[in-house]
């Protein structure tokens, strides 16, 4: 039996790593057992996340979040990286880890929980950098070979709100840094994707408490779980 890639997606502070958190802990804590019975036991949970689930991607992340240099750095400033540059880099961070751990775990039946995918390139680099749509959507096939995720929960917050849940955590990141309206076309972005893929995309309102969208999650979690394991799961 083939796993199941989950994703989290949604702009900053969302609440998307608070979620998958409590997904994971949901569903290996009884969760699983109430919609899959003893089917349970042979099915594992993983979580995962882009940039960054992978050594090289840990590599990438590093390259594309971080603007920081340590302050007795005299080497010269290096220059902004370039809109095209940063695409590819995530093009990169994604063809890694979907070869290296993606694959492989839904080859041994694993359910995946992932922090971010494809929607994030074409909300951030494309909607949010102004690059082209086409050439993300081919991007994005080549990074992927084409591997789809089964179940995408947008996380749906305004994106000013979701800055500044953010930047209350402490400091921002060479992506948190960008102007709110940056922001604002990443969260249109988003609001076109979840309208072009309805099947695989669920919008989840993500102003609410974080214990109100942890129930919405289970909702639809327990939902898409008998809808996919029912048959393997009788008896
Ligand atoms: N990116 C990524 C691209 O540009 N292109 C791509 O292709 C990909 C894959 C990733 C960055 O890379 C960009 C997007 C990102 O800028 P990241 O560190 O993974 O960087 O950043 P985010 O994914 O944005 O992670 P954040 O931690 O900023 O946001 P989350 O995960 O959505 O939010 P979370 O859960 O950490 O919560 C943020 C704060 O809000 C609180 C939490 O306790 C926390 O303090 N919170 C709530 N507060 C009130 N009500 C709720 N319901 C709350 N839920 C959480």
């Amino acid at each position: 039996m083939r796993g199941k890639l989950i994703v989290f997606e949604g702009v900053e502070g969302s609440g998307k790593t608070t979620q998958l958190a409590r997904s994971r802990d949901w569903l290996l804590g009884g969760g699983m057992r109430s919609c899959l019975g003893t089917l349970r036991d042979q099915i594992s949970v993983v979580v995962t996340r882009e940039p960054g689930g992978t050594a090289l991607g840990l590599g990438l992340r590093k390259l594309l979040l971080e603007d920081g240099r340590r302050q007795d750095d005299v080497t010269p400033t290096p220059a902004p990286i370039q809109d095209r540059a940063e695409l590819l880099l995530y093009a990169a961070d994604r063809a890694q880890h979907v070869e290296e751990f993606l694959k492989p775990m839904l080859a041994k039946g694993v359910i995946i929980l992932c922090d971010r995918y494809t929607d994030s390139t074409v909300a951030y680099q494309g909607y949010g950098r102004g690059l082209d749509l086409n050439l993300i959507q081919q991007l994005n096939q080549i990074a992927t070979d084409g591997l789809e995720s089964d179940l995408t929960l947008w996380l749906d917050i305004d994106a000013k709100t979701g800055l500044k849940r953010a930047q209350q955590r402490g400091a921002a990141d060479r992506m948190e840094q960008a102007d709110l309206d940056f922001h604002r076309r990443v969260q249109q972005g988003f609001t076109h994707l979840a309208s072009t893929y309805p099947q695989r995309i669920v919008r989840i309102d993500a102003s609410k408490t974080e214990e109100e969208v942890h129930l919405v999650i289970q909702k639809i979690l327990r939902q898409r779980m008998n809808e996919w394991f029912q048959k393997l799961s009788r008896p």
